[in-house]
């Protein structure tokens, strides 16, 4: 599944991000524009304004039948070393020993009450299924059921402050993305925790990966760690994809 190419701009998107760290960490700073870091990111912002004026406010992916589920095929979250085995680090390990129960998502930043939600917070949250269609920029596409709570729920019990514009993603294996509120809040938008009507398997990203369904497969980020609220545009370099993969 997994080609090199691939594997240098995760470990690009990572190192980026590692780099940043002390930058974006705060999460909420003074009020600001979107920033774009370098001219190679201008085609972002060209997709990012047709895709939006063409699709105005909240469009809908397409949704599936149960027959129509496929096959799905993992793209372990893992460096080269580690290549097929299902262990991130040893804080993760932990956490499925216990089957996850100590898990918490964090949910920080630009947010009125700072909070960490464990699966079963999520579960009593309400919860929503849908059969999405997952497209990687590799190629591929895979259909699946996925249920689990609309994000902007989350967003709203946090309360989310006025200079927010943007959620980071941070996940167990290091893997980082962004999207904007809009998408934060678009109703397709959920942090599943089941897939196929069982529990995320953890090469699917166990215990909980974001949908994303209104674009490319890498912003569907597994195995979330943290979601920071933030004020600014995270900017990591030119990591070979584009930041808003709206399909
Ligand atoms: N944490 C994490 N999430 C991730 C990735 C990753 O490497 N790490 N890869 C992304 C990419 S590029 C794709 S195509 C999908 C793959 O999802 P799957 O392994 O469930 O097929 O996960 C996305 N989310
Ligand atoms: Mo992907």
């Amino acid at each position: 599944m997994k080609n090199n190419q691939l594997i240098t701009r995760r470990e690009a998107i990572i190192a980026g991000v590692a780099s940043l760290g002390a930058l974006i960490l705060p999460g909420c700073t003074k009020p600001m524009p979107p920033t774009y870091g370098s001219i190679l990111r201008m085609g972002d912002a060209l997709t990012y304004l047709s895709h939006k004026a063409l699709l105005p406010g909240q469009a809908l992916a397409p949704e599936f039948r149960h027959s129509e589920i496929s096959s799905y095929p993992a793209t372990w979250n893992t460096t080269p070393e580690k290549k097929g085995q299902p262990y991130f680090d040893e804080r993760f390990d932990r956490l499925q020993y216990n089957a996850f129960a100590d898990y918490g998502l964090s949910v920080e930043g630009c947010v009125d009450h700072p909070g960490s939600f464990s699966i079963s917070d999520l579960q009593k949250l309400p919860s929503q299924t849908q059969i999405t269609r997952h497209t990687c920029e590799e190629g591929w596409s895979a259909i699946a059921e996925w249920t689990g709570v609309p994000l902007r729920h989350v967003l709203q019990t946090v309360g989310i402050q006025a200079q927010a514009r943007y959620l980071y993603l941070f996940a167990y294996d290091g893997f980082f993305e962004s999207i904007d509120l809009l998408d934060g809040f678009h109703p397709q938008t959920i942090l599943a925790y089941g897939m196929n009507g069982r529990a995320i398997p953890v090469q699917h990203g166990a215990p909980l990966r974001l949908r994303v369904e209104t674009q490319l497969g890498y912003k569907s980020v597994k195995a979330l760690e943290r979601i920071v609220v933030a004020d600014k545009f995270p900017d990591t370099g030119n990591t070979g994809w584009s930041w808003y993969a709206g399909i």
